[in-house]
């Protein structure tokens, strides 16, 4: 049985007081907060096997590598990947995207053709331009519509015999919107063309099957999910993995270095040069523990429980407006107050306790779309509480009367 109260005692940061109030915590899509398990693994690391890892025949350094590949099985398991070596730790989703991009550029070709998504944060669009500069390849958009979904007629459209990349997010940051990746993966495939899917924001709240989607690439981190930040994971298929070429040169990553010529080490240490987060890994091995102990089913009803109470205490305010309204969506809102810029809600919800982000989301496009500079983004984890989304809509109600 699911009890929050019961969760939040695993959060000691959620005991904490912000500007005299007690700390509402509704930024969950900036970086989720740890339970404590995750911090003991930090603790327990440091205290006692702090030791490099893959070099050292010492015991605190094979009971430390030990911890890194039992967490890198972890993440396996957890997504359904065929095998641990088709993991990859990063320092992040950012790290994952750059890694995939700068290994298209030896495959690419000029005039090749590359498919985002409208919805995208600026990590999947950014290393892409970058990445077009250098190969001659063609940026191609899938346009949304105003329910912030995007538009599968279209995406139809883009594709072509020249579509050899397509990158999208599972879940959007900026609306919440869960996309169509399955039939985003089957379309592209028909054509040949190689899919990665941005999972930063779909990781904590539900379990993908990297085998069931046939997704070529997925990438996640580790601190939307309970985890700490620093860390993330790359998921590649085997042989797309073997194909590209590594992205960083150094330790760890090599077979065999001479002044003449340097071999690289089998999968996944090609791509894991220099000493890794270490303690981060673990961590994130233990951060999926705690989420799968408690389950995603579990986390996903009643999540949608708090969505849509949220939903309908907020449309119930005077002037207020959701960006991002698909049925098919995860606990995030994101909202304007008629004539008031969101920032000015943002500040009056802190001196309240209550923590919201505002602005762009590192979502431009999605703004400029919608003709708005930014909104205020409620993002909802399975530890919040109905009683903390009243006093939400009591702070919101509060900031509308001030700034009006
Ligand atoms: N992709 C998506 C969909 C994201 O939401 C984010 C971070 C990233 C990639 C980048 O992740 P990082 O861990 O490498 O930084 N999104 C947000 C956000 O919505 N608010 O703060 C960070």
């Amino acid at each position: 049985m699911f009890n929050v109260d019961h969760i939040r005692k695993d959060f000691p940061i959620l005991s904490r007081k912000v500007n005299g109030k007690p700390l509402m915590y509704f930024d969950n899509a900036a970086t989720s907060q740890k339970p404590q398990k995750v911090i003991n693994a930090i603790v327990d690391y440091y205290s006692n096997y702090n030791a490099n890892i893959h070099r050292g025949v010492h015991t605190l350094s094979q009971e430390a590598t030990d911890k890194y590949e039992q967490a890198r099985q972890k993440i396996q398991t957890h997504f359904n990947a065929t095998f641990s070596h088709e993991i990859i730790f990063t320092s992040g989703t950012t790290h994952s995207i750059n890694l995939v991009a700068n290994g298209f550029a030896s495959i690419l070709k000029k005039g090749d053709e590359i498919v985002v998504s409208a919805l995208e944060h600026h990590s999947n669009i950014v290393p892409w331009q970058m990445l077009c500069e250098r190969t001659g390849a063609i940026l191609k958009v899938i346009p949304m519509n105003l329910e912030g979904e995007l538009i599968m007629s279209e995406y139809d459209q883009l594709l072509s015999k020249n579509t050899k990349l397509v990158f999208v997010n599972h879940v959007s940051n900026a609306l919440g919107t869960i996309n169509p990746i399955e039939y985003i993966i089957e379309k592209a495939h028909q054509l040949g063309a190689a899919v990665l899917i941005d999972g930063a924001q779909a990781c904590p709240h539900l379990k993908p099957d990297v085998q069931a989607l046939d997704v070529d690439f997925y990438v996640a981190s580790a601190h939307k999910m309970c985890g700490p930040t620093g860390v993330g994971m790359l998921y590649g298929k085997e042989e797309w993995l073997n194909k590209l070429p590594p992205y960083q040169g150094g330790g760890e990553m090599i077979a065999e270095v001479t002044f003449q010529k340097t071999t690289y080490a089998p999968l996944p240490h090609k791509f894991e040069a220099g000493t890794p987060n270490i303690c981060g890994g673990i961590a994130f091995g233990a951060a999926i523990d705690y989420m799968n102990a408690i389950g995603f089913g579990t986390i996903s009803v009643y999540e949608h429980e708090l969505l849509n109470y949220a939903t309908k205490k907020l449309l119930e305010i005077d002037g207020l407006k959701i960006y991002g309204t698909s049925k098919n969506k995860t606990a995030v809102i994101s909202f304007n107050l008629e004539g008031i810029h969101p920032y000015d809600v943002g500040t009056i919800l802190d001196k309240l306790g209550i923590a919201v982000r505002t602005g762009h989301h590192c979502a431009q496009p999605i703004m400029d779309y919608f003709k708005i500079p930014g909104t205020v983004r409620a993002s909802f984890a399975f530890y919040n509480t109905l009683e903390e989304i009243d006093s939400l809509i009591a702070g919101v109600k509060k900031a509308n009367k001030m700034l009006a």
